[in-house]
């Protein structure tokens, strides 16, 4: 008797767990198939997009391991970059940030003293406003 209750009881959970896998799994899917894989960056010109569509041309040597500068110009009208920041995801970890500085006259920002000790994947984080609101664009840089 205790058993086939205590059974009765338990199929309705079991559904109602299988119900909340299928909506988290969804939603997974659904939130991963959006927004495109960040891109790499390439020597030469790479263009990052944030979630908002502030669109960032990014200018770069080849990157190597320590020391490297970049380019960034913001094709979108009013757009802004606040802040610039590196993390390698592997090993949970950043770096100083960088030095940020906008050239009054072209309107465009040089990134300096990015300092990317490890060799291997790090991620480039460029925090943008525009429009009063605050975005970020991801760029994934190799270091050799
Ligand atoms: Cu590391």
């Amino acid at each position: 008797m205790l058993h086939i209750a205590s059974g009765a009881s338990r199929a309705p959970r079991i559904a109602r767990a299988l119900f909340a896998c299928a909506v988290l799994s969804l939603a997974a899917c659904s939130s991963s198939a959006e927004p495109a894989p960040p891109p790499v960056l390439t020597p030469g010109a790479t263009r990052v997009t944030t979630s908002s569509d502030v669109v960032l041309e990014l200018t770069s040597s080849p990157i190597q391991l320590g020391k490297n500068d970049l380019g960034v110009t913001l094709l979108t009208p009013g757009a802004e970059l606040v802040t610039v920041s590196a993390l390698m995801p592997a090993h949970g970890h950043g770096t100083r940030p960088p030095i940020v500085e906008r050239d009054a006259q072209t309107g465009k920002y040089s990134v300096r003293d990015l300092i990317l000790y490890m060799s291997g994947r790090w991620e480039v984080r460029l925090e943008v406003s525009s429009g009063g609101t605050r975005d970020d664009a991801l760029v994934v840089v190799d270091v050799p």
